[in-house]
């Protein structure tokens, strides 16, 4: 069976394939917090302290963070003090309403730029080592073509072993061109010829795969920087979104990461991926001081169909 189906499948039902199939991955996630808030709500007849402290306890043990808990806690309790909550299923409803106000909270600080109409739209992944950025480069590939948009992988690692060979081989099933150099080469001149190939060619959407580094290794970070300031010398403005790959199942450590990646590599957003294992998926609402929860990827065109699984605009 193929994962992405041919280049000539008809991109105007790509939910047939691919992105029914990453729905379905994800709902595990979904249905693990879903289910266990329902554990409780299920039971509840009257809401009393003791319900709000089993609410917490499952809110904690799904990640979604200390802060983001007692946040909504709070805002339970404060609710309880001045009208007593019915039972499970008006404590369902204003639930849902707090964790829907934490996702849709406006983004506070910069947001991704626009590119002009006739440049590329830079997208670099980045992230720790093994979150799967290179299957998300893969992944976002296979939409945009999907979607009609013409692509340009660049295998941008050039450090690990086989991580040229590894783009390629999803370069071939997305159907799409990939620019490379060789094992070791400089991540910023392959850039440089993937941006100057894209522009020359009107690409739409240009995916840069970088290698996995360490948040707390300041010489990759350098590297990250130098990539950024090539983009922007042949594209002002780009790159147009950083995406930081993480691992859902890193859970709360994830926040760390992102928030250092987001200080030192202008992250402008966030895939979480590995939503089809065990993650709880609670990361997706957990925020912090100086940080946003993650919330689904804005398009480009403005329209609202993206991957399940793919989130942007998360911590800054
Ligand atoms: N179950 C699951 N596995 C995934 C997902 N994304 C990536 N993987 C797996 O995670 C492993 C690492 O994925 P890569 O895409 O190579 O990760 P990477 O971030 O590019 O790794 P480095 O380049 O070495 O830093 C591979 O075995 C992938 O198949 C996902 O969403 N779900
Ligand atoms: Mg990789």
């Amino acid at each position: 069976m193929k994962l992405f189906g041919g280049k000539n499948d008809n991109p105007a039902t790509p939910e047939s394939g691919l992105f029914s199939r990453m729905k379905q991955a994800v709902s595990r996630t979904r249905e693990s917090l879903s289910a266990r808030i329902e554990t409780v709500v299920a039971l509840t007849r009257t809401v009393d302290e003791q319900t709000l402290e089993s609410l917490e306890s499952v809110l904690l043990t799904s990640d979604l963070g200390v802060q983001t808990t007692n946040a909504i806690l709070t805002a339970l309790r404060d609710r309880a003090r001045r009208q007593a909550i019915e039972g499970g299923e008006e404590l369902r409803t204003l639930l849902k309403a707090q964790i829907r106000a934490i996702l849709e909270a406006p983004i506070s600080s910069q947001s991704n730029t626009l590119p002009p109409s006739d440049a590329p739209n830079v997208i670099f992944l980045v992230g720790v080592n093994g979150t799967g950025k290179t299957t998300s480069a893969g992944k976002l590939a296979a939409w945009y073509r999907a979607e009609n948009k013409s692509v340009l992988l660049c295998a941008a690692d050039t450090f690990r072993a086989a991580a040229i060979e590894q783009l390629e081989v999803w370069a071939a099933r997305s159907g799409v061109e990939m620019i490379k150099t060789r094992h070791g080469g400089d991540p910023s001149a392959v850039l440089y010829d993937a941006i100057s190939a894209a522009k020359a060619h009107k690409t739409d959407e240009l995916i840069v795969d970088t290698a996995g580094r360490l948040h707390t290794k300041s010489g990759l970070m350098d590297e990250l920087d130098k990539m950024r300031r090539t983009a922007a010398k042949l594209i002002p403005g780009a790159p147009h979104e950083v995406l930081l790959v993480m691992d859902a199942t890193t859970g709360q450590n994830g926040l760390q990461q992102a928030r250092q990646f987001t200080q030192s590599a202008g992250v402008t957003g966030i895939i979480l991926t590995k939503l089809d294992g065990t993650a709880k998926g609670g990361i997706c609402c957990g925020h912090s001081p100086g940080t946003q929860p993650a919330r689904p990827l804005r398009r480009r065109r403005r329209t609202n169909d993206r991957p399940a699984g793919v989130f942007s605009g998360g911590v800054r």
